[in-house]
């Protein structure tokens, strides 16, 4: 039998031992439920950067409460056994996908996107709702990350997907394609090289999620890069607030002060 670490290493993706507490999950409905309500131009599965408690340029309109829930010291626990204890906190995403209309997600490599260097990132996605083939969980390529490599997007001519590109279907072996199904308040975790996507929504049952992304600190998360090369993704990322959550700065390279003091807290 393959330990967490083990079947994280080969597969790209591994369930957590344990789901978070119903009160947990509650709590965070609640504040899903506020924040969909704040925000009511975003489409839920774009919620960007609810833990970002500032208004910055793209992040949806957020609470303290979501930085505490990615800092919820048994989630660290898991991503340090899988990164190591040097661990920052750079981005996180609600993907909101209401009963009937919600959107799939593309496949995709999350690095494609990302200004990390070397590129490194451990995603954490929290079930808030029960997920499953009725309403789209996710779907990912076991082993697909194994090659440590980006492989080529194309452009979607979709203007309001959820990505802006996508991987080109000749580049996917859709028969190992395996189903992340999770009840609610479980929570797997992926890699940044980890092929994977969502189908939309046709159930009469809502699927919400909650991903908190954590690269160790040997990584630079690079804004000069998240200026130039923004590739599919629709916003700048070079003044983005990032946290040192565990540990030292490794690579001494990350700014932990771009971000964090020049936008006013919005609510509390
Ligand atoms: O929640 C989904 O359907 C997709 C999630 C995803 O692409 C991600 O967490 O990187």
């Amino acid at each position: 039998m393959r330990n967490f670490q083990e079947i994280y290493e080969t597969d790209g993706l591994v369930r957590a031992p344990f789901s978070l507490s119903e009160a947990l999950v509650d709590d965070m409905s609640e504040s899903l439920e506020k924040l969909m309500f704040d925000n009511p131009a975003i489409p839920p599965e774009s919620l960007i950067c609810p833990h970002i408690p500032y208004g910055t340029t793209h992040n949806a309109r957020s609470a303290r409460k979501w930085l505490e829930y990615a800092s919820n010291p048994g989630i660290l626990d898991l991503v340090e056994s899988l990164i190591g204890p040097d661990i920052i906190l750079w981005g996180s995403q609600v993907f909101c996908k209401p009963p009937n209309v919600g959107k799939g997600v593309p496949w995709h490599q999350d690095g494609h996107y990302w200004p990390i260097k070397p590129l490194a990132t451990c995603s954490v996605w929290i079930a808030l709702d029960p997920a499953n083939l009725d309403n789209g969980c996710m779907r990912y390529i076991p082993g697909s990350h194994l090659t440590a490599k980006l492989v080529p997007h194309d452009g979607i001519p979709d203007e309001n997907g959820v990505l802006r590109e996508r991987i080109s279907i000749g580049d996917l072996d859709e028969r190992k394609v395996t189903d992340n199904i999770l009840r609610k308040g479980e929570l797997s975790l992926h890699d940044v090289y980890l092929i994977h996507s969502s189908l939309p929504n046709k159930s009469t049952n809502r699927r919400a999620g909650f991903v908190i992304r954590y690269m160790p600190s040997s990584s630079v998360f690079d804004r000069v890069v998240g200026l130039k090369d923004q590739r599919g993704v629709q916003f700048d990322m070079s003044k983005r607030p990032i946290w040192l959550l565990r540990g030292d700065d490794k690579s001494k390279k990350n700014n932990f002060e771009v971000g964090h003091k020049q936008y006013y807290i919005l609510s509390a």
